[in-house]
């Protein structure tokens, strides 16, 4: 029982709900190390949305609302810790939510997808096929999902498959703490954030700009060069950390 005023309560939660995750089989093994690596990196940030990751945020809600065929991939970290929120983003861009793993198995696929159709998404399921350009079990997807898709977003990601996906001709927008990573500077748009305040920061953003109607999205695109975004978040950290003993 972790008590509510510790002063850490919210990242003591975080990390029962992905150990209890982990226990079922949601959450693969690799990702508590993975979700370690992320808290890492949100110490540094100050866990805080910055400015940059706002505006990245705001602008992967117009690559959403402009695309074709807009997809949101998720995987078990993403599950566990942002279900509800991958749901009113589902509604607030019209995006397809498909289950991609790179730990995959048949079984973790169907709990997957089932603790997002309870949380309310439109899972897109069916039959997956090899078809990503990937060794790995992250090639397994959908034909009318992912493979068909113009925009994709990839929370907590994996370098080699946002990769492929941009090398297909796809726009990527990446979250992930780690502004050094391989996914970070691959993606097309990374938005340099915690998972629970980047999706509803994105939702809020595709609420607010649907609203306001189409002329309004054209202006936010093709937005700010992900090097700038990745810039940004490497000098929040940098500042931080001079006057981390202050
Ligand atoms: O569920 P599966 O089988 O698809 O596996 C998922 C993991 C996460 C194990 C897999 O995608 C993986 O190995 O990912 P990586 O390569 O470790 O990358 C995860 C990245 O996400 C790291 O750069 C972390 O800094 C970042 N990260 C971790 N937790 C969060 C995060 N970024 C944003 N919010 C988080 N909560």
């Amino acid at each position: 029982m972790i008590p509510a005023d510790h002063p850490r309560y919210k990242s003591l939660v975080t990390r029962e709900r992905l150990a209890e995750c982990a226990r079922q089989g949601v959450v693969a093994m690799e990702g508590l190390t993975a979700h370690g690596r992320g808290e890492a990196f949100d110490y540094l940030l100050g866990e805080r949305t910055t400015d940059s990751a706002r505006l990245a945020a705001r602008t992967a809600a117009a690559m959403l609302l402009s695309a074709r065929h807009p997809v949101i991939s998720v995987n078990g970290n993403t599950a566990a810790l942002a279900s509800r929120e991958i749901a009113a983003l589902q509604k607030a861009s019209g995006a397809i939510v498909e289950v991609n793993l790179f730990h995959r198995t048949e079984k973790r696929v169907a709990q997957i997808e089932k603790i997002l159709t309870d949380a309310g998404a439109d899972v897109f399921s069916g039959e997956a096929e090899r078809l990503l350009p990937l060794t790995h079990d992250r090639a397994w997807c959908r034909r009318d999902g992912m493979f068909s898709a113009d925009v994709v977003l990839v929370p907590l990601e994996d370098g080699d498959r946002c990769e492929a996906l941009v090398g297909m001709g796809k726009q990527v927008i990446a979250i992930d703490l780690n502004p050094l990573s391989r996914t970070a500077r691959k993606a097309t748009l990374t938005i340099v954030d915690e998972l629970t305040r980047a999706v509803p920061e994105i939702t809020r953003a595709c609420t607010e700009l649907s609203a306001a109607g189409p002329e309004v999205l054209a202006p936010l695109l093709p937005g700010p060069d992900n090097h700038y975004l990745l810039s940004e978040a490497i000098g929040e950290m940098r500042l931080r950390l001079s006057h981390a003993l202050d």
